[in-house]
This record gives structure tokens, C-alpha cells and sequence, in this order.
């Protein structure tokens, strides 16, 4: 499976001193600290063999090949998924586990109420034992990746140990990997360590399965933030074992950012081009099902604007020299939810998709390509769904085609987290400066939430504390989808819940001390958007390209234009301030319906208000004390103000 070039040292690892080898060069480094964590974890978990990752497309290829030949992955029709590939996971192990993530601090109080916490040294010992033996008969590959282009000045390197080849390949498109890696690290660099295990072991003879992993109960992500170190076991999927993502560029760096000075943060960043070629950057952070990406890669339905994407996931800000504040995307790839991703909804995500993608998850058709729900293409009159069950539709009452078990219930052929995993170089509109390793300078945050009632379209804040208190404000209405109570709103402060790395009104005070390190004036301006408002004939602002409506506005008031109403919660666009030429409305409003609407989005209900306020208020009882007291003077000072 391991390329020529890749290092291997098959059983004769243990014995050949790691100095030794490293002089006599049969390995590609000479750092003397990862070279003994590997041999060290090489020993523990009894791995056959041990693979160095270059990072080579021969190396990914042949990897593909063999998870081929493994029957892992299913080749794509050639002439209508070129070079792609589909993979399906077990049943139970289809996303992030996060009741069996832990943030393991010495404190528990430095994990605060949002995070799961666990003694650090007991839940070594705990893991260690799970990990003794756990990669018998099976190749552990060591994955030296850089978070952000290799040699930016913001960038972190990691190393990832796996036993998971198709951890290797996502790997390879979701991050900078390989020898170059290496080369950077030198002999004495700081590299995050990531221990990935799937936790099944191989006896003598018996034969794999396509999904091994272990069940829930023997399932731990874990973060050890005071030793900058990650430990994962259990799983393959996403953010459970691609531990660049979740785990070291949002839980690690997030501690990491707090002791250096900057911000690592959940959010999307895109560029802006206006008509007169003015260009803006703006981030934006927003909960889970709110189409993220789909903003990040967005078409635009005002003339004369452009969006480009810079990423669509995590944004990773340093203050430069001129006092501004510049993101990089520490990613290289998308691993984007399938179900959803359609012509319509997100056009540049299907062309990024249409060639060398990893699908997992999704459903397969007879032509050998994928399909999912909400593609935007009639369901197939034959699929293998992502159980690997061979399916045909039925036409229900409704006289739509669906699919339907064994019992009669409705199922779905892709599981609802399917994912694509994609190149982010393959994207049509990714900005030509995506990978400037000196990052982009941003001039906007946006903050936001799945919100059908209340929150208006977008709300300039009137400063930083009034921003950070936005940002913690956010979160979504829950929905029958998500299986609790509906019509509550699920508080995802910064859309950070699932990916505080410490505590998180430790956290929040970080964000207002940012005024500290440069002026505010330099600092994004920020909003709070809220795409989702609803009345009785269904959603009341179109979204997607017209979002840009709202984004021009934000531009406008960046610039210190802009028509915008002062109000107790913050500046509002007055409700003629958008620009909404060539605006027809989705849902077939007449102008004057239009127009009510406008004004609906662009005013304060005070009565909601006092509610959310409260609501907000409420939110942070879990911390107590500890919730920085301009945030509870802010919450007063809008209050005062919705009563006068
Ligand atoms: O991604 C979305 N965005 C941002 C796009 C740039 N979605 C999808 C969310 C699930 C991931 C949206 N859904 C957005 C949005 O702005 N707005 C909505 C709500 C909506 C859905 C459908 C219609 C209008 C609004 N219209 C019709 O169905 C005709
Ligand atoms: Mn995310």
C-alpha cells in the first residue's frame, strides 16, 4: 500500500534505534522528538508496520487503489466522476461523537460548563490501555500535515498517527501533507501530536471488515490543551479522526490562540468584489444547517458583485504590523455535507465536486455516480443507499418518488451527514490569494442562526463589547430534524459549542481583551444576519444569491455609508437601505407584500426582544461568576433601552 518512496520499516522498527536510522537516513526526519513518539507508539499499539506519509499523488493513488482492492471504496464512473470514489461507513459511526469528546486540563473549572471535561491523567491511563495492542496487523501511517500553507507565519504542523488509510487520503485533500512537511518541521520544530486509532484490531487470519471501528462506549476524542496534544480512538469518521479540523485547528488552536494573541475561530471566509473592484473580507460564523458553505461560494444576484471563497469552515487571525487583523483557512479541502448541496443551492460546491472527491455515505446509481436527497435531480429508479442496500422508489400519496424499508418507513439512500471530501484548488471560485501565507485582512464578522421569529435580517453592532455579545448570543431554532423540542432556541455562542477548547466565558473574555492588542477601530465591523425569519406563507427573505443584498449593505457601512436606523438592539438597515433591484420574491409576494416584509426584517420587535434578552440572560447561568461582567452590562444597557 505505501508508496517506494514512503519510509517503511516493517517489523524491524522496534529494534532499529530511531538515532541510528534517522543518521543513516532510511527515515525522512531527523527530529529526534517525533522520531521517539512514533517508535514509542509504534511499540504500544503493536502496529505490523509503520509508514512515513510523503504526500505524493503516487502515494495517494496507490492508497486508493488498495482501499479499492480492499473494498472500501467504490471507483466512480470514470466519464461522470473522475477520479472519485465513494466509501460507507459503518452504521453507527456516522459523525462526531460529542458526548465522547473531553477537553483533559488539570482544572475543570478551565473547561468550564460547554466542554466535557476529564482528568487528564486518568483518562491517559484509561486510553492507553485501549490503545495497547490496538493496531495488530494493521500499518500505522505517520501523517506530518501543516494547518494553513506551509510556512505562513500563522500556519501550525501536526502529526497524525493512524491506522486508518482512509483517514491517509482525506488527509491528503483536507490538509498540506508529506515530506515538505517535514522539511519545514526541521530537526527542533513544534508539531502538534494526533493519535488516531480505529480501535479493531486484526488477529492472524481474519478478515477485515470495509468500516472497523469500536463501539461507542470504548469511543474518546480527546484534547490534553496543556500539552498542545490530541487522542482519538474509535472512530473513522470526519471530525472524530481527520484531526486537523475539529480537534487541532478549532480545540487545540483555540487554546493556542488565547496564550499567543490571536483568534481561532468556526467560520467561513470570503471576498468580496464590488462593481467599482473594491475588494472586502468577510468571515462569518454560523451553527450547523445554516449553509455555510453555501454563503462561502455564493452567486451573488445583484450585478456587478463577485464572491471568491477563502474557506468555508475555520478562519485562523492573526494581528499583522498594520494593526489589522488577517485570516488564513487553515484547510486545504472541503468536507462538506452532501444532502442539500445542489445546482441551486450551492452551484461552485457541485462543479468542485464533479472530480477527484471522496463521497462517503451517499448513495451509489447503476451509472456508477452518486445521489443524495435535495440534489436536485429526480431519485434514481434504482440505488445502493448508503447501508449498501439496493433500493427502488416507490410514489407516495403525494405523488413523490421515495424510498421505503423493509417495515414501510420512509429512509433516506444518503445518510443525512454524508459528506464530500474535495480539493479546495478545484473550486471555480476560490480567490486566487487563498493560499497567501500572509492571510487576507478582515473588514467584517458575521454572526448568525437559524431564527424564524424576532431577529431581524441583519443588525449592525455599535461596538466590540456589543459584538462579543452578539457572538454569544447566536444560535438556531431547533426543528423536527433535530430531535428535541421545537421552536427553542439551541444557543451555539460564536457557533463554538461542539469546538470550545477551554472554558468558554474564558473564551469570550479573549474576544473583548482583542481591542487591547490593536485599536477597535481596526478591528471587523460586525453583524448579526439572520436568513431565516418565517411568517404564515413560509420563509420571508429569499437567501442565497440575495443574500449579497445584505452583504452590500455591510460593505456600505464598513465605508461609513449605508442608511441604517439606531436602535436599542444595534443599527438596522432602514427598510429601503437594500438594494433589492431585480429582487422577485420565492415564495410569489406581491410589491406591497414585499414591502411589509422589508419592513418586518428591518424593525425591532421589543416584546421578542425582552424575551431574547432574557433568554440570552439566561444563558449564561452555567457560568456564573465567571461570565465577564460587560457582557451582563451590555445585556442591561439594551434592556434600558428597548423600555424607554
Ligand atoms: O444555505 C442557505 N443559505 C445561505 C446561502 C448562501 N440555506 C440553506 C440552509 C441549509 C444548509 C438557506 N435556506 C438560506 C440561505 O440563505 N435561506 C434558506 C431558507 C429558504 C429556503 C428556500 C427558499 C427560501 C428561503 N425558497 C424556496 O424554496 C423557493
Ligand atoms: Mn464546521
Amino acid at each position: 500500500m505505501a508508496s517506494k518512496k514512503s519510509t517503511t520499516c516493517a517489523a524491524t522498527c522496534k529494534t532499529v534505534a530511531p538515532t541510528a536510522a534517522a543518521k543513516k537516513n532510511t527515515l525522512p526526519t531527523q527530529h529526534e522528538e517525533l522520531i521517539t513518539w512514533v517508535k514509542d507508539f509504534a511499540k504500544l499499539s503493536q502496529a505490523k508496520n509503520v509508514v512515513w506519509c510523503d504526500g505524493s499523488k503516487k502515494e495517494y493513488k496507490e492508497m486508493c487503489d488498495a482501499l479499492v482492492k480492499a473494498g472500501v471504496f467504490t471507483p466512480l464512473n470514470p466519464k461522470k466522476r473522475p477520479g472519485s470514489f465513494l466509501a460507507r461507513s459503518h452504521w453507527s459511526d456516522v459523525a462526531r461523537v460529542e458526548d465522547r469528546t473531553y477537553i483533559a486540563c488539570k482544572r475543570q473549572e478551565d473547561a468550564g460548563p460547554m466542554c466535557n471535561w476529564i482528568d487528564p491523567a486518568e483518562l491517559k491511563k484509561t486510553m492507553t490501555e485501549l490503545y495497547r495492542g490496538c493496531m495488530k496487523g494493521r500499518t500505522l501511517y505517520v501523517i506530518p500535515f501543516s494547518m494553513g500553507p506551509i510556512g505562513s507565519p500563522i500556519a501550525k504542523i501536526g502529526v497524525e498517527l493512524t491506522d486508518s488509510p482512509y483517514v491517509v487520503v482525506n488527509m491528503h485533500l483536507m490538509t498540506r501533507v508529506g515530506t515538505k512537511v517535514l522539511k519545514e518541521l526541521g530537526k527542533n520544530g513544534e508539531f502538534v501530536k494526533c493519535l488516531h486509532s480505529i480501535g479493531s484490531p486484526l488477529k492472524a487470519g481474519q478478515k477485515d471488515s470495509t468500516w472497523p471501528c469500536a463501539p461507542l462506549e470504548k469511543k474518546y476524542i480527546a484534547h490534553f490543551p496543556e500539552t498542545s496534544e490530541i487522542w482519538s480512538f474509535g472512530s473513522g469518521y470526519g471530525g472524530n479522526a481527520l484531526l486537523g479540523k475539529k480537534c487541532l485547528a478549532l480545540r487545540i488552536a483555540s487554546n493556542l490562540a488565547r496564550q499567543e494573541g490571536w483568534l481561532a475561530e468556526h467560520m467561513l471566509i470570503l471576498k468580496l468584489t464590488s462593481p467599482q473592484k473594491k475588494v472586502y473580507y468577510i468571515c462569518a460564523a454560523f451553527p450547523s444547517a445554516c449553509g455555510k458553505t453555501n454563503l462561502a461560494m455564493m452567486e451573488p444576484r445583484i450585478p456587478g458583485w463577485t464572491v471568491e471563497t477563502v474557506g468555508d469552515d475555520i478562519s485562523w487571525m492573526k494581528i499583522g504590523a498594520d494593526g489589522r487583523l488577517y485570516a488564513i483557512n487553515p484547510e486545504a479541502g472541503f468536507f462538506g455535507v452532501a444532502p442539500g448541496t445542489s445546482m441551486e443551492s450551492n452551484p461552485n460546491a457541485m462543479r468542485t465536486i464533479a472530480k477527484n472527491t471522496i463521497f462517503t455515505n451517499c448513495g451509489l446509481t447503476d451509472d456508477g455516480d452518486i445521489w443524495w436527497e435535495g440534489m436536485g435531480v429526480p431519485a434514481p429508479d434504482h440505488v445502493i443507499d448508503w447501508k449498501g442496500v439496493s433500493r427502488k422508489p416507490t410514489v407516495n400519496a403525494k405523488g413523490k418518488k421515495v424510498f421505503l424499508d423493509e417495515k414501510g418507513e420512509e429512509i433516506k439512500v444518503a445518510h443525512p451527514n454524508a459528506r464530500f471530501t474535495a480539493p479546495a484548488a478545484q473550486c471555480p471560485v476560490i480567490a486566487a490569494e487563498w493560499e497567501d501565507p500572509a492571510g487576507v485582512p478582515i473588514d467584517a464578522f458575521l454572526f448568525g442562526g437559524r431564527r424564524p421569529t424576532v431577529i431581524p435580517l441583519v443588525n449592525q453592532a455599535k461596538d466590540w463589547t456589543h459584538a462579543v455579545f452578539m457572538g454569544s448570543a447566536a444560535g438556531s431554532e431547533t426543528t423536527a430534524a433535530n430531535l428535541s423540542a421545537v421552536g427553542v432556541v439551541r444557543r451555539d455562542p460564536m457557533a463554538m459549542l461542539p469546538f470550545f477548547g477551554y472554558n468558554a466565558a474564558d473564551y469570550l473574555l479573549h474576544w473583548l481583551t482583542m481591542p487591547l492588542r490593536t485599536s477597535e477601530a481596526k478591528l471587523p465591523k460586525v453583524f448579526f444576519t439572520n436568513w431565516f425569519r418565517k411568517d404564515g406563507k413560509g420563509f420571508m427573505w429569499n437567501g442565497f444569491g440575495d443574500n449579497a443584498r445584505v452583504l452590500k449593505w455591510v460593505c456600505e457601512r464598513i465605508d461609513g455609508k449605508g442608511k441604517f436606523q439606531d436602535t436599542a438592539i444595534g443599527y438596522l438597515p432602514t427598510p429601503d437601505a437594500l438594494d433589492m433591484k431585480g429582487y422577485v420574491d420565492g415564495s410569489g409576494r406581491t410589491a406591497g407584500e414585499l414591502k411589509t416584509v422589508m419592513a418586518t426584517l428591518t424593525s425591532v420587535d421589543k416584546e421578542g426582544w425582552k424575551k431574547e434578552i432574557a433568554a440570552v440572560a439566561e444563558s449564561y447561568a452555567p457560568f456564573g461568576n465567571k461570565i465577564p461582567f460587560v457582557l451582563k452590562a451590555k445585556l442591561a444597557e439594551i434592556t434600558a433601552a428597548l423600555n424607554t
